[in-house]
């Protein structure tokens, strides 16, 4: 791969923001808090950092256009053990400073909660190892605001999946207190930064039952598909048909997926494979619902079966039951 001169100084740009400088330089990390808002602590629990990883992969046609100008432009990132350089008893200072101020609270991961949290620990204070536990029900009384980034994070997730050996808990229920939800396994980077761009400015997030932003979680990935009119396919081979009766969740999964698109509005996990190659022609996995993934298992189906409360109609242009467009139908 190729990279342009001008993609290698960004790289490098992004890497010296990620490593922390900015909250080691205190005149210059002073005007920066000023200039855009309270800084955010970032915490990860369980998990397999695959949220920051899609974070990282922001590529946008508005601010911040990356992840260098989110890092540097938008917000004041003081502590994130994935991107910061920045280690140890110093790093742990930041944070401890931060924490002293108003801050927002990020916390991507499950809360393991069985052996007093010691299964994960998060970093070492006085020289006393200190647990995700801990550090949640720490900070999270102080924080402005809590958001709990993916959902291993919002609801337990993949981390706390069956048999879920170390108890791990969602981060309110580890804090005991409400947190704005942000699931996704991963979150779309979009959300994020639209989540956190919400609080910066002040305004206030419209939640739904579970606590996720009704402008990003609004409706079901079901009644947004392109397949949505389309007749059921008998196999994932049947390239544009409605995959309903193979294990799709579009219908119980609230995302706007089918619209945003993933990978700088590439594909998605239903997109069709065209002719480039873009499009996982598979299905909705119901990454950002509570339950997920056990409550969605098998994930896959292959018996043909039709979804309860439907006839099984196989025609193309069918209007009968949810092919007429009846969202959660
Ligand atoms: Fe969980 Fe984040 Fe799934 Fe991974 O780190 S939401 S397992 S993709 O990414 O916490």
């Amino acid at each position: 791969m190729k990279v342009s001169r001008r993609e290698f100084i960004s790289y490098c740009t992004a890497s010296a923001a990620a490593m922390g400088l900015a909250s080691t330089l205190g005149p210059m990390r002073k005007a920066l808090a000023a200039a855009i808002g309270p800084p955010i602590i970032w915490l990860k629990g369980a998990s397999c950092t695959g949220c920051t990883i899609s974070l990282s992969n922001r590529i946008s046609s508005s601010a911040p256009v990356d992840v260098t100008d989110l890092l540097i432009n938008t917000i004041d990132l003081v502590y994130h053990p994935t991107l910061m350089g920045a280690a140890g008893d110093q790093a742990v200072q930041v944070l401890q400073n931060a924490a002293a101020g108003s801050f927002i609270l990020a916390v991507e991961g499950g809360i393991p909660t069985l052996y007093g949290g010691k299964t994960c620990t998060v970093y070492t204070q006085n020289g006393v190892d200190v647990t995700a536990l801990q550090a949640v029900q720490q900070l999270a009384p102080k924080a402005s605001k809590i958001l709990s980034i993916g959902t291993c994070a919002s609801f337990g997730g993949m981390a706390g999946a069956s048999p879920n050996p170390t108890s791990i808990e969602s981060v309110a229920a580890a804090a005991g207190l409400s947190t704005i939800n942000i699931p996704g396994c991963p979150p779309h980077p979009d959300w994020i930064v639209w989540t956190i761009a919400q609080l910066l400015a002040g305004n206030t997030i419209s939640l739904d039952k579970n606590n996720r932003p009704t402008s990003l979680y609004g409706k079901t990935v079901h009644s947004q598909c392109s397949r949505v009119n389309q007749a059921w396919a008998t196999s994932l081979s049947q390239t544009g048909l409605c995959n309903g009766n193979l294990g799709c969740k579009g219908r119980q999964t609230y995302a706007d997926c089918p619209t945003r698109k993933w990978n700088n509005g590439t594909n998605w996990c239903i997109g069709t494979i065209s002719s480039n190659g873009n499009g996982a022609d598979s299905l909705c996995q119901g990454c950002t619902e509570s339950g997920f993934p056990d409550k969605f298992a098998p994930l896959f189906s292959t018996n043909g079966s039709t979804p309860s409360g439907h006839q099984h109609v196989v025609k193309p242009g069918c209007t009968s039951c949810h092919h007429s467009g009846r969202a959660g139908g």
